[in-house]
């Protein structure tokens, strides 16, 4: 990897996979790429390139990639869950169509392309518990069709033509940065906030649902990991089951009262959430990613609770 291409570094993940990027490659070989109105900020602006790159406009990407001679793409634009449903076919257009741009850059110009798939890959008639790499990927959300979708298009685009594509299947992404936007998961980061607000959380995932979750510094790590992989160790590609922590909402609640004794929750259950949460695997079964290419994640849901309390007092301060 010489010189980067992240799509969406404004976003959840993006914006803090381009910094741990530019501490890696350098900071001016990692572009952060976004859209009109979600310009980077602060520490994200001013230590590298940025480029405005709309997944959806080929000729954007092709630009980009030409200019600063781009050997590696993260392609980190997608709409999250919930909002994929009131959007569906805008959904399709960025997970997709955005994708196929991406791709057929990337075929042209010989670069790697890391585009993350997810838990919400899988649907009802999928095994929920240790959800095996390969298995029954029939979704009925529109979050789980565009990704599904993706993970066929980049094994086809590397058995066709051999780009080199790689792709993880995130679970719910924990992070203290820049919150996540319209996400089936995204409570188990509204959480942390209310307790370190002091304010009591309404919960909107029922009691006992379990879902897959991972703590942000492991998942950069994965992409990254990955990325790095030597290419005849991986048997899969798109995309790697991986994970590090199961709980439901109890579960949460209980590791975050160990240390904010105070701390109130009660339940509101939001249908829809609900209802993607009940497709959602319980839990994954990593272990390819952890044969293929040595995935070994660090935080559980103590660390990550420790953690995640320490920096947000501090960031709310
Ligand atoms: C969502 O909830 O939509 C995402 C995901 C698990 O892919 N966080």
């Amino acid at each position: 990897m010489e010189h980067v291409l992240v799509i969406g570094a404004t976003g959840q993940i993006g914006s803090e996979l381009t910094m741990e990027l530019r501490k890696r490659y350098g900071n001016r070989n990692v572009i952060a790429g976004y859209i009109p109105g979600a310009e980077p900020k602060g520490e994200l602006r001013e230590s590298g390139p940025s480029a405005v790159v709309d997944v959806t406009n080929r000729k954007m990407i092709e630009a980009v990639v030409k200019e600063y001679h781009i050997d590696t793409i993260y392609n980190l634009a997608a709409l999250l869950s919930v909002v994929a449903e009131s959007k569906p076919e805008l959904a399709w257009k960025i997970g997709v169509d955005g994708l196929w741009n991406v791709l057929e850059v990337a075929r042209e110009y010989h670069c790697s392309v890391f585009t993350p798939s997810s838990i919400g890959s899988f649907g009802e008639s999928t095994p929920h518990v240790k959800t095996p790499q390969d298995t029954i990927q029939r979704p009925r959300t529109m979050y789980g069709v565009t990704k599904v979708t993706t993970e066929l298009l980049s094994d086809y685009y590397y058995n066709k033509y051999g780009v080199d594509t790689r792709a993880v299947r995130f679970p719910g992404i924990i992070s203290n940065v820049t919150p996540p936007g319209g996400g089936t998961t995204d409570y188990a980061v509204d959480i942390y906030y209310s307790a370190v607000k002091g304010e009591k959380f309404v919960c909107p995932i029922q009691k006992g649902t379990l879902m897959d979750m991972m703590y942000m510094p492991d998942a950069l790590n994965a992409a990254i990991m990955l990325m790095e992989a030597d290419p005849a160790k991986l048997i899969h590609r798109n995309a790697f089951n991986i994970a590090s922590m199961s709980f439901d909402p109890e579960m949460i609640y209980q590791a975050i009262k160990k240390h904010v004794p105070n701390f109130e929750m009660t339940y509101d259950v939001d249908p829809l959430k609900q209802r993607i949460a009940d497709s959602w695997p319980d839990s994954l079964d990593d272990s390819c990613a952890r044969e293929e290419w040595g995935w070994n994640p660090v935080y559980d849901l103590e660390s990550m609770t420790v953690d995640m309390l320490e920096k947000l007092s501090e960031r709310l301060r």
